[in-house]
Formats: structure tokens, C-alpha cells, sequence
């Protein structure tokens, strides 16, 4: 179970239609897939899909502080030594999406030497998410033509519709759109990326008042910190935290500064060691959480499944799992599948999942 190497691995998958939000748009999945390798001759894998807009990391630095930093700092402990892997990778501030695959990737080399799920070692709670799908900026037409696309294909029930945009009518008229398009049975929920100043998400809001939301996340920045507690202790729906509230301690000042009232737990940038934490803080609080998206591709939905499911609190909300859609392409053997508007874990050790090789020696972009 010693690890011996770690390798990260940069691909770049175009996207058939790009992902536009307030802080920013992805045309291309350009990340890296993460590999780690024990003495068993057994290989880990996960995905770390960077976000410049929003964390700072790139393609090119996700390799190279995984090459340089994260890899010697974790060859030569073992697969069960989650602990000492995260301390160590905790000696580096920053870099949230590189130390999360490495963590994730060492899980599920766990999961497969084991012989057993991911997500029944973190916990077993269930082998199924409901799907919630985000909705990228576009048209009110265009937007409610996606949202009934994936209720008619997927069954999915649940949309996150992106908002911050000004004037605040553009996105409020879409919502309204999307309310009156696909019935009052949906759940609808908007996330802003920060793109509004508080007293615009408190005009948004108030405009959607009779829409029903059921969440609003990141409508502005949490630096605008009493503008955005104002904005919170106004709203009749939680308020979330997501980019605001990374680590633990992120969770702590956000919930008892009284900046947001749930939280979104993204596998991609807290792993499965650091999600875990920030899930028990949650439940500890009394918060509720969301199990977001960071635009993952299949292998990061993978994971974000695998973690959802193996709690109560995860799953009782539809997690956010369905933008890999999107994507031209993918890495895995056997593509996820959304049904009846749910994800099931992928059955098997570990993440339950493959790399199709020649998929892989396709779209990586080192060689
Ligand atoms: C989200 O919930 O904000 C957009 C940027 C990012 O990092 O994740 C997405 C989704
Ligand atoms: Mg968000």
C-alpha cells in the first residue's frame, strides 16, 4: 500500500457549447488527471479541473506543484495514512484543486486494494444523488429549451441557473422564464459568482420573490462583508457559500459571521479527506450543504457521487452533477449515465471507474 509515484497528467477536452458565468467561461475542459501509483502495482486516479477566475490555478501549475510539491511530499506513505497526506499537503497554502486529486486519487487506490467503494468507506449512506444541472448564461428561450431538454433525456428536476449579470432583468427574466416555462414542480435555485454588488442581489431577489427559489449562492462577494451579511439576514432562502468558503476554517467565519447559511462541498477543490471535514463542521452546525460542481468531466462527477452518496446530509439535495454532458468527449470506458434524474455510484472498488487509454494518449496535451 506504499505510494511510490504520483503522476499528473495535462488533456484538454473541448466542450460542444461553452459554460458562461459571472466570473468567467470554459470552452475547453483543460485539466489534469492525477495518477497514483503503489508498491502493489495498483493506480489511483482523479481529476483536477483548474480554475484561474477563481482559485488562481492553471493547467500548467496544477502539473508542475503537483510534480515539484505534492508528489515528493507524498511518495513513501501509505494508502492509510489519509492524515499524514493531508497535513502534508496542508503545508501549502493555496493550490485547493492539485492537493484535492491527490487525495482523491489516493482513496480510490485505497477503495481498489480493498476491494471496496469509495463511497462505503467514507460512510455507505446510499449508492444514488438526485441530478441538479446548472445552467449556463444565454437566452430566457434558450436557457428554458436546455432545462426541458434534460427533464425529457435525464429526468432531471432540479436547476441551478447562473445570475450576476447587469442589468440584474437579464437574469430575473430568465428565472421568471424558466418558472412559468417548466412548471412549479421544478426546483430552481440561482448562483451569482459574485457577480452582483449586495444591493443588487437584494433588488434580484426581491424581483424573484414570488418564483419560488429554494437557494441562492455567492450572489456577491463575501469581501463586501457587511453588505453581504445585510443581503443574507434579509432573504427568506439559504444563502451559499461556495468559492467564499473553501477550507473548514473558511466554513467557520462565513457561517458565524453571519455571511452565508448553507454551504457547497466541491470534491474537485476539498477532496475526499477535506470534504469530509467541512461536511461533519456543517452537520455539526446545524448548516446545510450542497454537493456542487466545478464544471467537472465525468471522472470528477464520479467523485462527487462517490462522496455525496456516502452521507444523509449530501444526499438529501439534488448534487450538481450533470455539466460532463456538455463535453465533446470524456476519459472514461463506461460513461456515467443520468436516469430518472439520478446519478448511481459507479459499482466496482474505489470510484468504480476506468481510463479508456487511448482516449487518454488522444487528448493529453504533454506528449
Ligand atoms: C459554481 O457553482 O460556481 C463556476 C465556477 C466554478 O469554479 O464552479 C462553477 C460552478
Ligand atoms: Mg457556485
Amino acid at each position: 500500500m506504499k505510494i511510490v509515484a504520483v503522476e499528473a497528467i495535462p488533456y484538454t477536452i473541448a466542450y460542444r457549447k461553452p459554460l458562461r458565468f459571472a466570473s468567467g467561461e470554459i470552452h475547453a475542459a483543460t485539466h489534469v488527471l492525477v495518477r497514483v501509483h503503489t508498491d502493489d502495482g495498483v493506480v489511483g486516479v482523479a481529476d483536477a479541473p483548474p480554475r484561474p477566475f477563481t482559485y488562481g490555478e492553471t493547467q500548467r501549475g496544477v502539473a508542475a506543484v503537483i510534480e515539484d510539491i505534492f508528489a515528493p511530499a507524498v511518495i513513501g506513505l501509505t494508502l492509510l495514512d489519509r492524515e499524514a497526506v493531508h497535513g502534508r499537503l496542508s503545508r501549502t497554502v493555496g493550490n485547493p484543486v492539485a492537493k484535492a486529486a491527490v487525495d482523491m486519487a489516493i482513496w480510490d487506490a485505497l477503495g481498489r486494494t480493498l476491494d471496496t467503494s469509495v463511497t462505503e468507506l467514507l460512510g455507505g449512506w446510499s449508492d444514488r444523488m438526485r441530478v441538479s444541472h446548472m445552467l449556463g448564461f444565454d437566452t430566457p428561450a434558450a436557457m428554458v429549451d436546455e432545462a426541458r431538454r434534460m427533464r425529457g433525456e435525464y429526468g432531471i428536476e432540479t436547476f441551478k441557473v447562473k445570475v450576476g449579470r447587469r442589468p440584474v432583468s437579464l437574469d430575473t427574466a430568465v428565472v421568471r422564464a424558466l418558472r412559468e416555462g417548466l412548471g412549479d414542480d421544478v426546483e430552481l435555485y440561482v448562483d451569482g459568482n459574485r457577480g452582483w454588488t449586495a444591493s443588487e442581489s437584494a433588488r434580484a431577489m426581491a424581483e424573484m420573490a414570488d418564483l419560488n427559489l429554494s437557494l441562492a449562492e455567492e450572489l456577491c462577494p463575501a469581501d463586501d462583508v457587511l453588505g453581504r451579511r445585510w443581503l443574507v439576514s434579509q432573504l427568506s432562502v439559504p444563502f451559499v457559500a461556495d468559492e467564499s468558503a473553501v477550507t473548514p476554517a473558511e466554513v467557520t467565519r462565513e457561517i458565524l459571521g453571519g455571511s452565508a447559511t448553507a454551504v457547497s462541498i466541491k470534491t474537485s477543490r476539498s477532496g475526499f479527506t477535506g470534504g469530509r471535514r467541512t461536511h461533519h463542521l456543517c452537520e455539526g452546525l446545524g448548516v446545510e450543504v450542497v454537493m456542487g460542481n466545478q464544471i467537472d468531466g465525468q471522472l470528477g462527477s464520479a467523485c462527487t457521487v462517490a462522496f455525496g452518496a456516502a452521507f444523509d446530509t449530501t444526499s438529501r439535495r439534488a448534487g450538481e452533477l450533470s455539466n460532463f454532458l456538455d463535453m465533446s468527449d470524456d476519459l472514461l470506458t463506461e460513461p456515467l449515465t443520468i436516469a430518472g434524474g439520478e446519478l448511481q455510484v459507479p459499482p466496482g472498488p474505489g470510484l468504480g471507474v476506468q481510463i479508456d487509454e487511448d482516449k487518454l494518449a488522444h487528448y493529453r496535451t504533454d506528449t
